[in-house]
């Protein structure tokens, strides 16, 4: 079956849905995206992501042509129009079509694109197991290039890294900063837990500021459990007792093995899967 794609304004068949060879997202990068899930019918967080949205774009100085709640009102007519009830929205703001050469001036206005499609997630074995991680060897964006909260269509420093999962054999790779304390993985965020507390880079240290990685830090409070934003090092993540990955795809996900150090008993911990079953059903309406 044939999606419907919102392209600037218009619901148009997937195979209609094209855009300039000449638009500087595909030429530069340059532009901003999110990506949502769709659980049970309701767009997850979308006020969040919408607020992300617009403040990438203004830190890129993107003016997208759209008001909030104009654009809020897009991505749910497009849900619906594709009848998604468990998925995925791919929400793309780019330059839009512009001349050669990487000045935005060129480019008259942006082009937003709305894709609501299926996910595709990590097998379900996989949250039972746990996965493997290792460290990678290039660095998160320097806070004074690309601020790493943008999220921007520029991910070629996070796909180096992942390369480097791949070569590795392991689905993720945890990025460092400039410093040398954990960032963040190539697509999620990170946290442990050290004797009873949880623990996550704060979002200075070169970190997206997941929308997962909120929701759960709201979630183990809740709970009462502490959470506590600090700078980690590679030890921290070698000699922790629990470490899980929280994003949009994963949700809450356990590693159990970093650079060949087994985490805890190589098992989820039991607050990592107490997290992911907390997550699971808040997600899904039935927290
Ligand atoms: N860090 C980075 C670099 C990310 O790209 C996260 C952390 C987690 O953030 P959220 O808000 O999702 O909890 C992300 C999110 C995809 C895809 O299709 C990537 C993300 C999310 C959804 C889909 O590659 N990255």
């Amino acid at each position: 079956m044939s999606l419907k794609i919102w392209i600037d304004g218009e619901l148009v068949d997937e195979q209609n849905a094209k855009i300039s060879v000449f638009d500087h997202g595909l030429l530069y990068g340059d532009g901003v995206f999110e990506g949502i899930r769709v659980y049970n019918g309701g767009i997850f967080e979308l006020a969040a992501h919408i607020k992300r949205l617009y403040e990438s774009a203004k830190v890129i100085r993107l003016e997208i042509p759209m008001s909030e709640s104009d654009l809020t009102q897009a991505v749910e007519k497009t849900v619906e129009a594709n009848g998604i009830i468990d998925g995925y929205v791919r929400l793309v703001v780019t330059r839009g079509k512009g001349t050669l050469g990487i000045s935005p001036l060129t480019c008259a206005s942006a082009s937003i694109i709305i894709i609501a499609d299926c996910i595709q997630l990590y097998p379900e074995a996989l949250y039972e197991t746990g996965m493997k991680i290792v460290s990678a060897t290039t660095v998160r964006n320097h806070p004074l290039s690309l601020p790493p909260q943008v999220k921007s269509l520029n991910y070629l420093n996070n796909i180096l890294a992942k390369i480097e999962a791949l070569d590795n054999n392991v689905p993720e790779a945890v990025m460092y900063n400039h410093e040398g304390f954990v960032a963040e993985a190539t697509g999620d965020n990170i946290f442990i837990v050290k004797d009873g507390k949880v623990c996550t880079p704060p979002v200075e240290a070169g970190a997206l500021e997941g929308i997962t990685r909120g929701v759960v830090m709201k979630i183990a409070r809740a709970d009462n459990i502490e959470v506590v934003e600090k700078n980690l090092t590679k030890y921290d993540l070698y000699v922790c007792d629990e470490f899980f990955l929280t994003g949009t795809a994963a949700e809450v996900i356990g590693i159990i093995e970093i650079d060949g150090r087994v985490i805890g008993d190589g098992k989820p911990g039991p607050i990592t899967k107490s997290l992911r079953e907390k997550f699971f059903k808040y997600a899904r309406g039935k927290g």
